[in-house]
């Protein structure tokens, strides 16, 4: 996502201001210590917990009518919930690459049209050039670690420490991916590069991530720290610990996102407890929308279009609830178009971090929309792999490819000349084609598709190249 601006100039002044600024910002960290900002104050820490595949309808406070969610019922009342907020692909591996950099998949290679993520005989990874949240923290005296589902590249030079994290516990790619045929290993569990259990016993994973993050925050507080936690769950297969099988009113499906609640309220709690919660960020949201095909043990889009896999709605606008008593007035809605992206220059101001000169960044400091502020007017671009298949300008959608899920049509994108565009705010279900109602509409997204074709340079491709055994 990127802003428009019709600004030109008062752009170029306030980026210098903000660049002279930075500078100053820097110096003045150089000469302290590392953990304390320019007015004396600790820098916050940042948490980012990210769940699998959940969707938009999938939580208490975005509808759902039979999964009960008070932990993030509450999040989401003591903090601010959005209604706009994108992942920035469909499917996992281009998600985590993109809110790790606040750049589109396409600029750093991490997607493709023919394996749409990483698998265990993949042979690439997320490139060492790249500059991840955990790596501009780091430099800034942050403490770090990611707890979860990595899903980067699982070979040792693409793990969580070889990009900026401190620690690392978890599995490097899905759930699911144990195909024998396919040669796969049994699912392994990582410590740092170590496998410590394999096949990972997964009815354990969300309590253990949870114990793993506790004691990171604990051994963590007296200096800032960056918690990146990507649960495994609600990815299939379904598992949930004992404790919470069989307690939601939404079958297994309900049970693991009961606990994925659970688990924030739990990590919550720590952060109250050690009196960090005014000098705390959380943020929850999901990779990408539900995987509907999964039947029962999928989730729910809520009224928005199709789920997991494709550029309708429900593919990539996920629920997203941000945290941070003092700072975020308690029971915002957000309705302003916000994305994943946006978590990497949002960190990095936090930290007194520049953010880097020599690549383009998607993301855009979301501190203004914490605050309260609104009224950018930004455009989302919609992948599919390396494929622009829609446009959203403000309120509008044109769609120049469809290509569902899953099922029939589902193998071929059918192209649309003019354009299907929806107006989004009247129709979240993208229902009517108002194409022929707004031409300037569709000529303003031409033109900013004209622009970003002729600017954007994709990475190297790192999802194709396949290793010839994991045995
Ligand atoms: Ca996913």
């Amino acid at each position: 996502m990127r802003i428009i601006s019709g600004r030109g100039i008062a752009d170029s002044v306030g980026q210098f201001c903000v660049a002279a600024i930075g500078a100053a910002l820097a110096i003045v960290l150089w000469l302290g210590c590392g953990k304390v900002g320019a007015a004396g104050e600790t820098k916050p820490n940042i948490i980012i917990l990210f769940a699998d595949d959940l969707g938009y309808g999938d939580l208490g406070c975005y509808g759902h009518p039979t999964i009960h969610t008070p932990n993030l019922d509450r999040m989401a009342a003591e903090g601010m919930k959005f209604t706009q907020f994108y992942s920035a692909a469909s499917v996992c591996t281009p998600s985590r690459a993109a809110l790790l950099t606040g750049r589109l998949p396409i600029r750093s290679g991490m997607c493709s049209d023919r394996r749409r993520v990483l698998f265990p005989d993949s042979a690439g990874g997320l490139p060492d050039d790249e500059i991840t949240i955990a790596e501009a923290l780091h430099r800034q005296g942050y403490a770090t670690a990611c707890i979860g589902k990595w899903h980067l590249g699982h070979l040792p030079q693409y793990l969580p420490r070889r990009h900026g994290f401190d620690y690392y516990f978890g599995l490097p790619y899905s759930n699911d991916m144990q195909n024998q045929r396919r040669g796969d290993p049994p699912l392994p569990l990582l410590r740092n590069e170590e496998i410590i259990e394999q096949p990972a016993v997964q009815q354990t994973l969300t309590r253990r991530y949870t114990e793993e993050a506790v004691a990171f925050i604990r051994r963590s507080k007296d200096q800032p720290f960056f918690l990146y936690l990507p649960y495994t769950f609600p990815h299939v297969p379904l598992y949930a610990s004992e404790a919470f099988q069989g307690r939601s009113r939404r079958g297994l499906y309900g049970d693991v996102v009961e606990e994925l609640d659970a688990s924030v309220g739990t990590i919550l709690e720590v952060i109250r407890r050690e009196g960090l919660a005014e000098r705390t960020l959380v943020f929850f949201t999901s990779d990408n929308g539900p995987w509907l095909t999964q039947r029962l043990d999928g989730g729910s889009a809520g009224l928005l279009r199709d789920g997991k896999g494709c550029t309708f709605e429900g593919g990539m606008r996920v629920p997203a609830i941000a945290w941070w008593p003092g700072t975020i007035a308690p029971g915002r809605t957000c309705h302003d178009l916000a994305c994943t992206m946006d978590l990497f220059p949002t960190s990095l101001g936090l930290a007194g971090a520049e953010l880097p000169q020599d690549r383009p960044i998607d993301g855009v400091d979301m501190m203004p929309l914490f605050r309260g502020e609104s009224g950018l007017r930004r455009v989302m671009f919609y992948y599919r792999g390396t494929r622009l298949m829609a446009v959203r300008v403000g309120p509008f959608k044109a769609h120049f490819y469809t290509q569902p899920a899953y099922g029939p049509g589902s193998d071929t994108p059918v192209p649309h000349d003019p354009p299907l565009l929806y107006q989004l705010e009247h129709d979240p279900s993208e229902q009517f084609d108002v194409a022929q109602k707004h031409p300037d509409v569709l000529a303003e997204i031409a033109s900013i598709v004209e622009e970003h074709r002729r600017t954007l340079v994709p990475g190297m491709p790192q999802l194709d190249a396949v290793i010839q055994s994991t045995k």
